[in-house]
């Protein structure tokens, strides 16, 4: 009963957000009975969803019946960095996981470090925004465990993922182009909250990620950042890029995109 009508919510969010953000339609969008209007809907939603979930509900898992042969692309299926492809031809080798920003211990991971820590892994389902889901079986280890390692400050909140595919020809008012997603500590403690680097059994494909990408099943696609180049610990996210946190957020999506 909760969760189509919060998809219908959130469907009409997004769709509601996103044309006013591109018609540039300013003296809507300076006002701030609206701007406050807004802000205090998602706050409402982000609670009520809290309240209703609790912070360690788990994302729905399913059995090995269910995951689908294909898992389909979206979005980036390739990055356009010249980077990227001497990467991808040195198959990752020389490719590095940074960890850093407020850290006590900032690091950097192989994906053979990574693929020697605890893993789990897990059978979800993902919700992309644009009508469509799948089911897939993610392997990759915990977000809590690498954050243990580098252990975050007293002051941090937030963990930022820069990726490596630029989004040239977008209008995101940025110095940096990349896709690039965030989530708050408690999401990133969440336990299936995964750094994935196999899909169905297989390394994880270009076209949906590789060499590692985020899972954080309790949130739509587009937090699902493919492609991972480095992990930040922040204290804010309005300084960042657009502001919000995230390069569809910046675009006017919400950046709590609970399911
Ligand atoms: N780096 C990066 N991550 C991304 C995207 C992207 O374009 N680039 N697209 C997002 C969206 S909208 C979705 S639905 C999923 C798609 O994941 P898939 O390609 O594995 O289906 O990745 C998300 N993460
Ligand atoms: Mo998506």
């Amino acid at each position: 009963m909760i969760m189509p009508a919060r998809r219908r919510f959130l469907r009409l969010a997004v769709g509601a957000a996103l044309p006013g953000v591109l018609a540039g339609c300013d003296r809507l969008a300076g006002s701030d009975a609206l701007n406050g209007m807004l802000r205090s809907a998602e706050f409402l939603s982000q609670r009520a969803q809290a309240l209703l979930t609790g912070v360690d509900a788990m994302a729905q898992e399913f059995t090995e019946d269910d995951f689908a042969d294909e898992f389909r692309s979206n979005g980036t299926a390739m990055p356009d960095s010249r980077l990227y492809r001497q990467l991808l031809a040195d198959q990752f080798r020389t490719w590095r996981l940074r960890v850093g920003g407020l850290v006590a211990r900032p690091a950097h991971y192989s994906l053979a470090d990574l693929q020697a820590m605890p893993s789990r892994t897990q059978i979800t389902r993902h919700d992309c925004v644009e009508g469509w889901s799948v089911i897939g079986k993610w392997t990759g280890v915990p977000l809590r465990q690498v954050l243990s390692r580098v252990q975050p400050l007293s002051t941090a909140r937030y963990v930022v993922f820069p990726c490596a595919d630029p989004m040239d020809g977008s209008d995101v008012r940025a110095p940096e182009s990349t896709y690039y997603e965030s989530i708050d500590l408690v999401e990133a403690n969440h336990p299936q909250t995964i750094l994935a680097y196999a899909l169905n059994d297989e390394p994880l494909p270009v076209k949906n990620g590789a060499p590692l990408r985020l899972r954080v099943e309790r949130q739509l696609g587009y937090k699902q950042a493919k492609y991972l180049m480095r992990i930040d610990v922040v204290e804010r996210l309005d300084q960042l890029r657009g502001g919000k946190g995230g390069y569809w957020e910046d675009l006017g999506y919400e950046w709590y995109a609970g399911i």
